[in-house]
């Protein structure tokens, strides 16, 4: 049954009058998949409705935030208490304190906290605040992960392993992407190589333990510890970016699922709840750096605003109480994940998946996909026409090849079922 779209076309023609592709955030145009973008209207629980009444399955999840399902009833009346006694102080308030406790707890690598507005703030100040804390330049990061749009951190491999990043945006001058290398992901060598290379001059690390960024991709076996190691003796800081996989793959994220202490932790998604959150911590003697006990600067107008700490801290409190959600959720996700690639390979269409927790993607080639190298290599066309097939079929996956899904505590058999029916249809258009 083709959707009907003609409200969102209105729409998106009166959004591009006054703003740059009529989107907040340019992942948003559906441009990677081939798409007219649908307004959303509502959320509830695994679903959402777009302007034309549309109804769809809801994989998305607002790119991570929504463990819970839209409007989950817990945080929507903390909510609106919070609301009605007003939205920003620019002062201290429990609720900063309520929701890092609950991070301390679930997170003991991190003893001190400082909250955001956005996960890109979160890194940009573990950033700033490694290299205050080393008195180091250098940065390394991974090709196919991302970290918000800092500038030192929007560069593109250099050629060669270990050699420095170029810029990956316009506007950023080379120097602020010199101090900046970026190697493969999951691959030792890569990494020894630049120690090496770069001996006793990184100041940090900075890696999705859990990969979201380039499609969901795990740690290789023993990955993780290696990058522990090398960080360790050579005096650099290893930074956790668990603004995707925080509170997701996990309840204490990929570093409780994978044993592996961070110096530094990055936080965002699901911390707020949906609202606009991000946090950064660590070990006391590193996070004292931080003014105004030192001499690291950062700071917010909105930072650990009272909604975004009440819808967060109702969200990770919800997961305090009901850690059994994540067994349910692994267990519902295989289903889903496997059940889609059956569908695949029922149609002889080429596609691999990798699937941690409530955190999955299906990937459009025949190889397994561990770093950007391989992932790169998938057929953009066919992603393309599996999405529309599925959004027609109103499942409503996210817009882009490279990109996480997420399932919900919300989603039921039903959905999953529903979502199964439709991928057998949508995988048969991928050749016509
Ligand atoms: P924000 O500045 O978008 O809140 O967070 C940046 C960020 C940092 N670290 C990780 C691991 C992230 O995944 C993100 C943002 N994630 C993307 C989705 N892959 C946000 C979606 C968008 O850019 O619109």
């Amino acid at each position: 049954m083709l959707h009907r779209r003609e409200r969102s076309r209105r729409l998106q023609t009166r959004a591009e009058k006054f703003i740059p592709g009529g989107v907040s955030s340019p992942v948003r145009a559906f441009r990677a998949v081939g798409s007219e973008p649908p307004f959303i209207v509502c959320g509830q629980g695994s679903r959402l409705w777009d302007a034309d009444d549309n109804e769809y399955i809801d994989y998305l999840g607002s790119w991570g935030p929504l463990i819970l399902g839209h409007a989950a009833p817990s945080v929507i009346a903390t909510l609106i208490s919070a609301a009605q006694k007003g939205t920003s102080f620019g002062a201290s308030t429990p609720a900063e304190s309520d929701l890092a406790e609950l991070i301390l707890l679930a997170f003991p690598s991190i003893a001190k906290v400082r909250f955001v507005s956005s996960g890109t703030e979160a890194t940009m100040s573990a950033i700033r605040l490694a290299r205050a804390f080393t008195r180091r330049k250098y940065i390394v990061k991974f090709e196919g992960c991302y970290h918000g749009h800092a500038d030192a951190l929007l560069v593109k491999a250099g050629s060669g392993i270990a050699t420095l990043g170029i810029p990956g945006s316009a506007g950023v001058p080379e120097e602020f992407t010199q101090f900046t290398l970026a190697l493969p992901f999951n691959d030792k060598e890569a990494l020894e190589t630049a120690f090496s290379k770069f001996n006793q001059q990184i100041a940090a690390v900075i890696v999705e333990p859990v990969v979201g960024n380039m499609g969901c991709v795990p740690p290789a076996r023993g990955y993780l510890e290696c990058m522990r190691t090398l960080t360790r003796d050579g005096g650099s800081l290893l930074i956790f970016d668990e603004v995707m996989s925080g509170f997701r793959v996990a309840l204490g994220g990929a570093q409780e699922l994978y044993s592996i202490t961070p110096d530094l932790t990055t936080l965002g998604k699901i911390i707020g709840g949906g609202l606009p959150v991000g946090a950064y911590g660590g070990r006391a003697e590193i996070m004292d750096l931080v003014a105004p006990l030192g001499p690291m600067y950062q700071a917010g107008t909105l930072s650990g605003n009272p909604l975004a700490m009440a819808a967060g801290h109702a969200t990770v409190n919800y997961l305090f109480e009901h850690k059994e959600i994540y067994r349910q959720l692994d267990k519902l996700s295989s289903q889903l994940v496997s059940g889609v690639a059956r569908a695949a390979t029922d149609a002889a269409v080429p596609v691999t998946y990798n699937q941690v927790g409530s955190m999955f993607t299906w990937f459009f080639t025949s190889a397994p996909v561990t770093d950007w190298k391989s992932a790169s290599q998938c057929d953009g066309e066919a992603f393309g026409r599996f999405f529309r097939g599925m959004l027609e079929r109103g499942v409503y996956l996210p817009p882009s090849q490279f990109e996480a899904a997420f399932l919900s505590a919300a989603h039921t058999q039903a959905d999953v079922e529903e979502t199964l029916a439709a991928a057998k249809q949508a995988f048969a258009l991928v050749h016509a």
